[in-house]
C-alpha cells in the first residue's frame, strides 16, 4: 500500500514555473536566441546548467561560450529568477494543492520534497508549507539531476519508505522519467500527451486529490 508522496516544486506545488521561464528568457533574448515551444517544457524539471545547454545548443551555439561565460550566465539568470521568487507568497501555491497536503497530513501520508531547484527551501518557506515536509532532497548531492532517478529515489530514502510504497507528482517529461525510473508510481499533472509516460494523469493542479488517486490505484 501507498504510504508517501515526493512532489516535485516548479509547476506541483509551486506556481514558479513562468518565473524559470521568465528568467530564461531573458537571457535567450539577450543572446539572440529564438524563445520556442520546445525551450519552454523543455527546461522544466532539469538543473540550471542543463537548462542554459538546452537553450544554447537549440541555436548551435554552446562552442561559442567558455565554461566561464557559461557559469555567469546561469548565475545571472538565477540573480533575476531569485528576484522574481522574493515576491512569493502563500497565494501562490498552486490550486487545489494546500486542500490536499492537508488531506495527505491529516491520513497520516509522509512527504517529501523531490525538486532538481537549489532555490527549494527558499521557495517553501515564503510559501509558508516547509512543516508538511519531513526532508527536501539537496539536488547538490545527488549523482545525476531529472531525468535520471536519483532525486526521487532520494526522496523515499528521506521517507524512509521502499519506493513502491511511494506516489511521484511530477509536471516535467524528465520528473516523470526519473519517478518511474526509481520504481515509485507516477502522477502526471499537465498535458496528459507530453505526460503520456505517467501511470496517472491530472490535467492540472486543481484536480488532484487523495480519493482520486486511490480510485485510480484500487488502494
Ligand atoms: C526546477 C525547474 C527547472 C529548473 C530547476 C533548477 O525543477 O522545473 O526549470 O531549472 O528546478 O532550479 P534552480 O535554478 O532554482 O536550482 P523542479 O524539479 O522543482 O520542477
Ligand atoms: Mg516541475
Amino acid at each position: 500500500t501507498i504510504k508517501g508522496f515526493a512532489f516535485d516544486l516548479d509547476g506541483v506545488l509551486a506556481d514558479t514555473a513562468r518565473f524559470h521561464s521568465q528568467a530564461w528568457r531573458q537571457i535567450a533574448d539577450e543572446l539572440d536566441i529564438p524563445w520556442t515551444e520546445a525551450l519552454e517544457s523543455g527546461i522544466k524539471g532539469i538543473d540550471r546548467m542543463s537548462s542554459l545547454m538546452l537553450i544554447l545548443n537549440s541555436k548551435g551555439v554552446a562552442d561559442n561560450y567558455s565554461d566561464e561565460e557559461k557559469e555567469a550566465l546561469a548565475k545571472r539568470k538565477n540573480d533575476h529568477y531569485k528576484e522574481l521568487i522574493s515576491t512569493l507568497t502563500p497565494d501562490d501555491v498552486l490550486p487545489g494543492m494546500h486542500e490536499f497536503l492537508a488531506d495527505l497530513k491529516a491520513n497520516d501520508l509522509k512527504m517529501s520534497i523531490a525538486s532538481a531547484s537549489k532555490n527549494a527551501p527558499f521557495i517553501l518557506d515564503k510559501l509558508q508549507i516547509s512543516d508538511y515536509f519531513v526532508g527536501v532532497v539537496d539536488p547538490s548531492k545527488v549523482k545525476q539531476g531529472k531525468p535520471a532517478p536519483d532525486i526521487f529515489a532520494e526522496a523515499a530514502k528521506i521517507l524512509n519508505l521502499p519506493p513502491e510504497q511511494v506516489v511521484g507528482l511530477e509536471d516535467s517529461e524528465a520528473g516523470i522519467t526519473s519517478i518511474n525510473d526509481a520504481g515509485e508510481i507516477s502522477v502526471g499533472i499537465g498535458d496528459a500527451l507530453q505526460l503520456h509516460a505517467a501511470k496517472i494523469n491530472f490535467p492540472s493542479t486543481k484536480d488532484v486529490t487523495l480519493a482520486q488517486i486511490k480510485a485510480h490505484l484500487n488502494w
